[in-house]
């Protein structure tokens, strides 16, 4: 007996991270669909150790039956096909930021906001929200709970991987290009990646913010308290998985730094390495492919009353993206909120 799951955008990066870990996770699936573009049907694709699936065109499959889709496939598919499969009374998790914001969708992490599940019938749909956000949200949470954060300034250094395989690609390439004086001309990145840095993630908004650093103000706000203050400021780095973040929290009341470890090695999916010394902190080479969100170098912020500063880093595949989804999926079977029975 097992749930009839749809892996939408199945072929991408995030896609192939959601199908190993539903079965990494032995979710109880009694079907795996994985669904793309056209372009991509008849491929075939991974799902456990010595399943494969091939994948079919999500233009022509018909949701009906289908109890969860788990959706990466970009925001302009998901706005045409996450409706279709939710009327279909398919359950949709979404990873696109086409709506993370509309009022009668809820943004959930499990370890943040789980009760927000609740509100998801009228459309159907559950969204994801951006990997930044949800690294950040996931550590911040025990920090708000004990002095209450006011103000968080944060700074990301992102991997290419957030901006998909062709991404990936462009900083292999440019690397190499470097060294064999073949150098290639930047594509999916506006200045060359290879050992650079670029302080630009997502579109321009007008007021001079890129759309990256709004999602983690607004997202942030939406999940854990609509009164904290969010500036951001977003960049792509020469990794190729794992979003670093140097952020600087101003609470309420007065946090020390071993309260701060405290709370946060109570508190799950986060792993404390803090040892104040040469290598004792998680970068991204340290925890690609980790489920855990690592908290390093925290410290006393000296600048405001209340304040700290930390470093926090992720798999942005996994935490960031698939497994944030599945364990939404996990929680929708926790507390019994799929409509219709496993088959
Ligand atoms: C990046 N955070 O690293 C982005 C990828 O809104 O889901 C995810 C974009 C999103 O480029």
């Amino acid at each position: 007996m097992g749930y009839r799951v749809a892996v939408v955008g199945a072929t991408g990066n995030v896609g192939r991270e959601i199908l190993k870990t539903l079965a990494e996770r032995s979710f109880p699936v009694g079907e795996v669909i994985a669904l793309a573009s056209g372009r991509s049907a008849g491929q075939q694709v991974s799902f456990g150790e010595n399943q494969v699936l091939k994948v079919q065109n999500l233009e022509k499959f018909d949701f009906a039956g289908t109890h969860i889709g788990l959706f990466s496939p970009g925001a302009s598919v998901s706005a045409v096909h996450a409706p279709r499969a939710a009327a279909a009374g398919c359950v949709v998790i979404d990873n696109t930021s086409q709506f993370r914001m509309d009022h009668d969708v809820p943004l959930v992490v499990p370890e943040v906001n789980p009760g927000a599940l609740r509100n998801f019938r009228k459309r159907n749909i559950i969204a994801n929200p951006n990997c930044s956000t949800i690294q950040m949200v996931v550590a911040l949470k025990p920090l708000h709970d004990l002095a209450r954060i006011k103000r968080v300034v944060v700074s990301t250094y992102q991997s290419v991987s957030g901006a998909g395989k062709e991404a990936m690609d462009e900083l292999f390439t440019q690397t190499r290009g470097i060294f064999v004086n073949d150098a290639a001309t930047p594509e999916v990145f506006t200045k060359p990646i290879a050992f650079n840095c670029i302080p630009h993630i997502d579109k321009f908004m007008e007021d001079g913010f890129t759309k990256e650093e709004w999602k983690m103000a607004v997202e942030t706000r939406k999940i854990l308290d609509p009164d904290i203050q969010v500036v951001a400021t977003c960049v792509r780095v020469p990794a190729f998985i794992g979003h670093g973040e140097a952020i600087n929290v101003e609470f309420e009341r007065p946090i020390t730094p071993q309260q701060a470890w405290e709370a946060l090695r109570e508190a799950p999916g986060i792993t404390v390495l803090d040892q104040r010394e040469d290598g004792g902190y998680a970068t991204q080479v340290d925890i690609a492919g980790e489920d855990p969100v690592f908290v390093s170098r925290m410290r006393v912020d000296p600048t405001v009353q209340h304040g700290l500063a930390f470093w926090c880093v992720a798999d942005n595949l996994r935490k960031g993206a698939a497994l944030n989804a599945v364990q939404i999926a996990e929680e929708l079977v926790r507390q019994n909120l799929l409509l219709r029975e496993p088959a």
